[in-house]
C-alpha cells in the first residue's frame, strides 16, 4: 500500500471512530455520504480518485487534473465567446465586464474590450462545458451526486495596461455564495490555452480551506481595481504560496475557502480560462445579512435587481436560484 493511501487510511478510521472528529466536520454535511467509512471531510470515495489525489485535496484544497477538456471542445468555447465580443448574439441574464483600464470611450465590439463574461447558463455552447461527463465525473467526488452548476464565467485576462488592474486580489471564492455548506461546493477552472506566471496564471495559498471565511473588500490598489473583485483583509502574505501553471486543457478544482488569486498579465495575449462552481443540490441558502457577506451581497443586488426585478427588488437567494442550474441528479434544496 502507497503512503498516501496509508494515510488515508488512518484518517478514515481516525473519522470512524472519533465522535469528536465526527461533530468537527458541518454536521449538515451528514446526508452526503457515499457509504460510511469511505468520506472524508472534503472528498468522497466514488473510485476515481487515487489515494494520493484524495489526501492531497484533503491538505491543500485543489486538484490539478492534466489534460481533462479536449483541444476541439476548447475552441469551440472561444469561438462562440468571440461571438458574444462581437456582438453576433444577444444572451438574456449575461454579465459582461470590461477592464478597469479601458475607458469607456474606447468602445470597440471585439474580445480586447472584455475582461470577462459571467453567467453564461444560458449559453448552450459555453454551458456545455458545465455538462462535460469527464468534468462532472471529478465534481461528483467533492459535491456528492447531486449537482447543480451555480456560476460561470469565462476570464479574458487583457494584456495589462501598465496599471497592474489585470491581477485578481487574493480572495475566496465563499464570500460570493449565500449557500453552504462550503465542503460541497466546488470550483473548475479550465485552461483554455497555456498559463503561466508571464500571462496570470492561478495563484493558490495551499492548505487555507481548512480556515474560516474572512473579511473583505476592494483593495486599495493605486492603478483601480476591477469591479467585484474584492480582496481578502488580513491573510498572512508569508504563507507558502503556489503559481499553478497550466497547459491548455488541465483543470483546477479548487475549495471555496481556498485563498487565491492571480498575477498580472505582462503578455500581449489575451488569457483565458473557463469556469464554473458547482454545489450540491442538497445545498441550502443561508441569509448573509449581519455577515462579512452583506458587502458583495448589497453590490450583487444591485446589478440583480436591474436585470431580474420588475419592482426593483429580489432576494438574493433568488437571484442565484434564477441562476442555477441541475447538471446531475436531483435538486433538493437549491
Ligand atoms: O481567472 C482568474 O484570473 C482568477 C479567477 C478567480 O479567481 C475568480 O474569478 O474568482
Amino acid at each position: 500500500m502507497s503512503r498516501a493511501a496509508e494515510r488515508l487510511k488512518l484518517l478514515i478510521g481516525h473519522l470512524d471512530r472519533s465522535p469528536s472528529a465526527i461533530t468537527a466536520a458541518p454536521t449538515s454535511a451528514q446526508p452526503f455520504t457515499h457509504g460510511p467509512p469511505q468520506r472524508l471531510r472534503y472528498t468522497f470515495d466514488t473510485g476515481l480518485l487515487t489515494p494520493e489525489q484524495r489526501l492531497f485535496y484533503e491538505e491543500n484544497g485543489f486538484l490539478l487534473i492534466k489534460n481533462l477538456v479536449s483541444e476541439e471542445d476548447i475552441d469551440k468555447f472561444r469561438q462562440e465567446f468571440e461571438k458574444i465580443c462581437r456582438q453576433e448574439v444577444k444572451i438574456p441574464g449575461l454579465i459582461v465586464m470590461r477592464d478597469v483600464a479601458i475607458a469607456k470611450s474606447e468602445f470597440v465590439p471585439d474580445q480586447k474590450a472584455i475582461s470577462k463574461i459571467q453567467d453564461f447558463q444560458e449559453v448552450p455552447e459555453l454551458f456545455r462545458y458545465c455538462t462535460l461527463p469527464q468534468v462532472l465525473q471529478y465534481v461528483e467526488c467533492f459535491t456528492g451526486p447531486n449537482i447543480m452548476a451555480m456560476h460561470t464565467m469565462l476570464i479574458n485576462k487583457p494584456p495589462d495596461a501598465g496599471k497592474k488592474t489585470s491581477r485578481h486580489p487574493m480572495h475566496q471564492d465563499l464570500h460570493y455564495f449565500p449557500f453552504r455548506p462550503a465542503d460541497r461546493i466546488v470550483c473548475a477552472w479550465t485552461a483554455m490555452e497555456k498559463v503561466n506566471r508571464q500571462n496570470g496564471c492561478l495563484v493558490v495559498l495551499p492548505g487555507t480551506h481548512t480556515g474560516t471565511l474572512q473579511e473583505h473588500d476592494y483593495p486599495e490598489w493605486e492603478g483601480g481595481v476591477n469591479k467585484m473583485y474584492h480582496g481578502v483583509r488580513g491573510y498572512d502574505p508569508q504563507h507558502p504560496r503556489m503559481h499553478v501553471e497550466m497547459e491548455k486543457g488541465d483543470t483546477l478544482f479548487f475549495h471555496p475557502v481556498l485563498i487565491h488569486g492571480s498575477g498580472m498579465n505582462q503578455t500581449q495575449g489575451f488569457r483565458k480560462a473557463i469556469s464554473c462552481h458547482y454545489a450540491s443540490g442538497d445545498c441550502c441558502y443561508i441569509n448573509v445579512t449581519g455577515t462579512t457577506q452583506e458587502n458583495i451581497e448589497k453590490e450583487v443586488m444591485e446589478i440583480a435587481a436591474k436585470k431580474y426585478a420588475v419592482d426593483g427588488k429580489i432576494a438574493l437567494k433568488d437571484s442565484w436560484a434564477i441562476r442555477g442550474r441541475l447538471v446531475q441528479g436531483e435538486r433538493i434544496s437549491m
